[in-house]
């Protein structure tokens, strides 16, 4: 008796659980269809693939009973993909979901925007005396998903007196949580959403289940979008992470990708640490650190998992499980995400290493030299469909894959050029840099953390990635990362103007200002730093309040 949680084994379930933990209710799993029986209360955290939900559950026998259990009036919660399921079919899948709602999810259309949704976004009640639910208006949520249920309440009045909040994207509205007697959905991740998000699990799981069982309709009204979504730019705090000499896990940060300390010649001390891997803090306090601080997401980079990776020997793991517990915004994990073998010999694909991340708390897995080599085979056979890209965003959505790219600029003399990459240069400007002015450079991928430079200009590698099925690609720089400089406006221009999935800007911040001047000038959705909050040189609330000055929308704390 008492709070079940249904997981079907595909996605980053443990967030749910650790929220739950940290919120003091205790839950057990379903692990066998008999266990709906005994379920009084039951939450659905589903994330991934609308298609691999629908096959995981039937597979395991779990759907007949879901329905069952839904229908026999006893309290729901559904999460993403568990509010989805609730519909009758999506454009997802060709799979048919519970048909409790009469209505289809739809795909987002990218005309003007990227997709997925994948973000900080508002959730505004359609009857404003209504907050029963805890969803407060002025709250925000995070969202991550490429389909929706479209409001239209003149077409589809039966359906959308489902509706309890919608939410704007672009220029589209939708249902962003459901309630009718004893069903609760949203669209968006309350594990995810920090503060306001556990408040609001908090809250139903506070109240009585009886309460919870005859829940209103509201009546649909008429509603179009408004000039402007509430979507906000995110701030990411990364962690790169490898063993210093000692053998320990640290969090590092190098200068263009070198991580050793120097020796100054004004310094004599500085020659006794040269060398060194330098060491900037331990990557599970520092992600608490930043999340309390009001980061919008996080990314923990292992930087040299190229060098050998075994999944049995990956001690990433632990330092993602362990900042979990903790950490109620969402997680990417980067390095070594490919095809391993473990030192018996045992092959594991890159899915099941990415698997094993999720599991772990992780929401995206960020993949760096392996997308170089899959964008390269896809070039010359045009082959796609089995690599960690494809098969991991096939079972876990393409929202859980982020591509990492590490271009470095290759200079040419502008005048005699006659390369093949004459369409991507960037031209220095007047006022710019000294080593830029009167130069042009086109952007070459390297892999192995910059180490060795690939055929491959960084506009083929976007463009192949996010055909291969990435949900998002994480922007670096070699030339500015750990500058100060700036992020390089140039560079993420050319990248954001020719894919349609979110970017996020990377290498290079050395102020508040700076992230004004990339979100002012470029589309990317969201900007990353490192060495600026591992050194406390900027605040993230600073960076915030820079972007609320100029009407930049960001996620408010306080709210
Ligand atoms: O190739 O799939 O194993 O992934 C390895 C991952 O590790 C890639 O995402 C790659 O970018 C990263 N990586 C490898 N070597 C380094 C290094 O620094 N020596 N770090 C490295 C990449 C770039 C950002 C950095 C920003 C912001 N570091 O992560 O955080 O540049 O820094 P800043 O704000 O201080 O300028 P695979």
């Amino acid at each position: 008796m008492g709070l079940y949680l249904l997981d079907y084994g595909a996605g980053n379930v443990r967030s749910l659980a650790n929220s739950l933990t940290k919120l003091g209710h205790s839950f057990t799993w379903i692990s066998d269809p008999s266990d709906f029986a005994k379920a009084t209360s039951l939450v659905f955290p589903g994330v991934g693939a609308f298609e691999t939900a629908i096959q995981h559950l039937t597979d395991r026998g779990l759907l007949e009973p879901l329905r069952d259990y839904i229908k026999s009036g006893r309290p729901y919660f559904g999460i993403c993909i568990g509010m989805q399921v609730l519909f009758e079919s999506s454009d997802e899948s060709p799979s048919k979901g519970l048909g409790i709602i009469p209505y289809h999810i739809s795909r987002f259309d990218d005309t003007n925007k990227s997709v997925p949704h994948m973000g900080w976004n508002t959730a505004d009640l359609l009857n404003i005396q209504d907050d029963a639910e805890g969803i407060k208006e002025s709250s925000y949520y995070y969202f991550v998903h490429s389909f929706c249920a479209k409001y239209d309440h003149e077409k589809y009045p039966e359906a959308m007196s489902w509706a309890y909040t919608t939410t704007q994207y672009g220029n589209e509205l939708f249902v962003s949580s459901v309630r009718r007697n004893n069903v609760f959905g949203t669209q968006f991740h309350p594990e995810k959403s920090g503060t306001a998000g556990l408040q609001l699990l908090d809250e139903w799981l506070r109240k009585p289940e009886s309460s919870h069982t005859h829940m209103p309709s509201i009546t649909p009204k008429s509603l179009y979008p408004r000039p402007e979504h509430r979507f906000t730019k995110r701030i990411i705090a990364c962690m790169d992470v490898r063993a210093n000499d000692e053998g320990d896990l640290v969090v590092t940060k190098g200068d263009q990708y070198d991580v050793r300390e120097k020796a100054s010649p004004t310094n004599a001390l500085t020659a006794k640490i040269a060398g060194a891997v330098r060491n900037l803090g331990k990557p599970v306090a520092l992600a608490a650190k930043y999340y309390a601080e009001g980061a919008d997401e996080l990314c923990l980079l292992n930087i040299t998992s190229f060098r050998h990776s075994p999944l049995q020997d990956q001690p990433m793991l632990a330092v993602v499980r362990a900042a979990a517990e903790n950490v109620f915004i969402p997680l990417t994990i980067g390095g070594g995400i490919k095809d391993t073998v473990d030192p018996d010999g045992t092959k594991r694909p890159a899915l099941e290493v990415a698997g094993e991340y999720f599991r772990a708390g992780a929401d995206k897995v960020s993949i760096g030299s392996e997308a170089v080599y899959a964008v390269e085979r896809l070039r010359a056979t045009a082959e796609k469909g089995k690599g960690a890209i494809e098969t991991i965003a096939h079972a876990y959505g393409r929202q859980a894959v982020v591509v990492s790219i590490d271009p470095r600029r290759v200079y040419i003399d502008p005048q005699s050029y006659d390369g093949p990459y004459k369409n991507e240069l960037i031209y220095g400007k007047p006022d710019g840099p000294d080593n830029e002015r009167g130069k042009a450079w086109w952007y070459q991928c390297t892999v192995s953390g910059g180490r060795e430079n690939r055929p491959l200009s960084v506009l083929e590698l976007a463009k192949g990635a996010e055909e291969l099925g990435a949900g998002e690609i994480l922007l670096n720089s070699i030339d500015r990362d750990g500058t100060g400089l700036g992020f390089d406006l140039g560079l993420i221009k050319l990248v954001k103007g020719s894919v349609k999935i979110p970017v996020v800007a990377s290498s290079g911040a050395g102020s508040a200002d700076h992230f004004v001047d990339v979100f002012k000038t470029t589309d990317a959705e969201a900007a990353l730093a490192a060495g600026i909050f591992h050194r406390e040189q900027v605040r993230i609330s600073e960076i915030k309040d820079a972007l609320k000055k100029v009407h930049i929308n960001g996620r408010e704390l306080s709210l």
